[in-house]
């Protein structure tokens, strides 16, 4: 009973949201860069509000964020203290290549990442790297529209070479897109995707939602030939639909909610389109463009394990008027009756992980690593800047106990657990930093202001003590 022996417990970033150093080592401008905190933030993400640089009527919480870039020994001497036995984080495709379309990588982009790696296994942490983490070059997306352009197979396939190379034997754990399914809810910031006047965005989101698809076999299959020792994950933004009522009608919304989020892993796990999807791609008109080959490829270079970010289980119903309730967010849900909420109305739900595990582990059959878990919650730190953050450690110790039941209770096979900002970043959904996830507290605010001071919050030693007792004590 209990966890494996060699579990990976550790937390997790991303590039955009912690590192800043914007133009640091030649790096590009992505994205992820010019999205803007505040009111617009929403319609950029989505693509509705086309933001392709700065303006001055902005703020761009990535340029600086926790300035990672310049930190990072610290707070890789912080993770080890805690004594993680993996840190995930992403690599900034515009620090390998600037533009995205260069023939060589960007020496000072790979040495940076190089460092910082060598520096994890100084303190015995293996890296957990995702390839993108919702960063496109911004050039990819001018000169060809981003994902939605056959050619970025090719420029991704180029970053894949350059960095799986170049890393063999300092990097063994590989996610190629995070969240990959948030392509059809935030298209700009997920996969840099904008739509002209008219455009059918379903077609493009689909179509470029095949070029990732496609993009993600060819480097598990660079991966594996590069090193047969690489291990290769797709990535799931998850938290399984339940039905508003049993009226079969809502059940049947939630099993078609649920499929529009495991389409993504279904491709990339059991190698090819499945059924539900290509009837619902026919019935709504929308043609996908395939290559010869790119079925072989899809079902010849499938994922290693499944990884998934989880933070809550979602509702669905058939009937418009509940509908109509609709919780605004990125991922909309109807609300639980029967369920907490964060600050920020994300529903908190323990069990709802195991559900969503074992509906995971019963559909792929695959070890699963649960890459993103946390509260996002206001922080009020002392003079000191010592957070007593109970209401976290509550949260987390509540999942870390659902985790362990999938485990030990119904036979999961899994591989870790990243809490998701374990130290203090922006946020993706808000570019807040009041939105922190951390054991490790920045002093930092919404407007960019603050010292950039690095504190432990309570939850830091407790994170600690559950390390070290491989998640058997939970206590306060
Ligand atoms: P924030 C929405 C729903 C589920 C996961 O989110 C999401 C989002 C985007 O907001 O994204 C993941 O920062 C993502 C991280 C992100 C984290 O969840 O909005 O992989 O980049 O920071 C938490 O609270």
């Amino acid at each position: 009973m209990g966890l494996r022996k060699d579990f990976l417990w550790g937390g997790a970033t991303a590039a955009n949201q912690c590192e800043g150093g914007y133009k640091e080592g030649g790096r590009g401008l992505a994205n992820v860069d010019v999205v803007p905190a505040g009111k617009d933030r929403g319609a950029v993400i989505t693509g509705k509000m086309k933001m392709f640089d700065f303006d001055e009527d902005h703020f761009y919480p990535a340029l600086e964020a926790i300035d990672m870039y310049h930190r990072y020994k610290e707070d890789i001497a912080l993770f080890g203290e805690m004594g993680f036995k993996t840190y995930r984080l992403s690599i900034a495709w515009t620090r390998i290549f600037p533009n995205g379309d260069e023939q060589e990588p960007n020496e000072a982009g790979l040495k940076f990442y190089e460092d910082l790696f060598k520096e994890c296994h100084k303190y015995g942490i293996e890296p957990l790297v995702t390839i993108t983490h919702f960063d496109c070059p911004m050039h990819l997306i001018k000169e060809y529209g981003g994902w939605r352009n056959r050619k970025m197979v090719g420029f991704y396939e180029n970053l894949c070479n350059a960095i799986f190379t170049r890393y063999k034997g300092l990097v063994k754990y590989w996610l190629t897109f995070n969240e990959i399914n948030m392509i059809l809810h935030a298209p700009f910031m997920g996969a840099g995707l904008y739509f002209e006047e008219g455009e059918n965005e379903e077609q493009v989101k689909f179509q470029s939602a095949h070029h990732e698809l496609v993009a993600s076999a060819i480097a598990t299959r660079i991966a594996h030939e590069v090193d047969p020792e690489n291990q290769v994950g797709c990535m799931l933004a998850a938290g399984n639909y339940y039905p508003y009522t049993c009226d079969p009608k809502d059940v049947f919304k939630a099993q078609e909610e649920d499929r529009e989020n495991y389409f993504f892993i279904d491709v990339q796990s059991r190698g090819e389109y499945p059924a539900y999807a290509l009837k619902k791609l026919e019935r709504e008109g929308i043609e996908i463009q395939m290559e010869e080959g790119d079925k072989a490829l899809l079902k010849e270079n499938t994922v290693d394990f499944i990884s998934f970010s989880y933070y809550a289980s979602r509702v669905a119903s058939a009937d418009p008027a509940v509908n109509a309730k609709t919780e605004g967010n990125i991922f909309a849900s109807v609300k639980n009756p029967y369920l907490e909420a964060s600050e920020w109305g994300w529903q908190i739900d323990p069990l709802g992980l195991r559900i969503t595990m074992n509906a995971m582990h019963d559909r792929y059959q695959k070890p699963l690593f649960i890459v993103e878990n946390g509260l996002g919650a206001v922080d009020v730190p002392d003079e000191k800047g010592y957070v007593a953050d109970d209401y976290r450690i509550a949260y987390m110790a509540a999942h870390i106990e659902a985790m362990k039941d999938a485990v030990n209770l119904d036979g999961v096979d899994l591989l870790g657990y990243t809490s998701w900002g374990c130290i203090d970043l922006v946020s993706a959904g808000t570019g807040e930093m009041k939105k922190r996830y951390g054991f490790i507290y920045v002093d930092r605010d919404d407007e960019g202001k603050g010292t950039l001071n690095r504190s432990k919050k309570k939850s830091f030693d407790w994170y600690k003590k559950v390390i070290a007792s491989n998640g058997e004590d939970l206590s306060i």
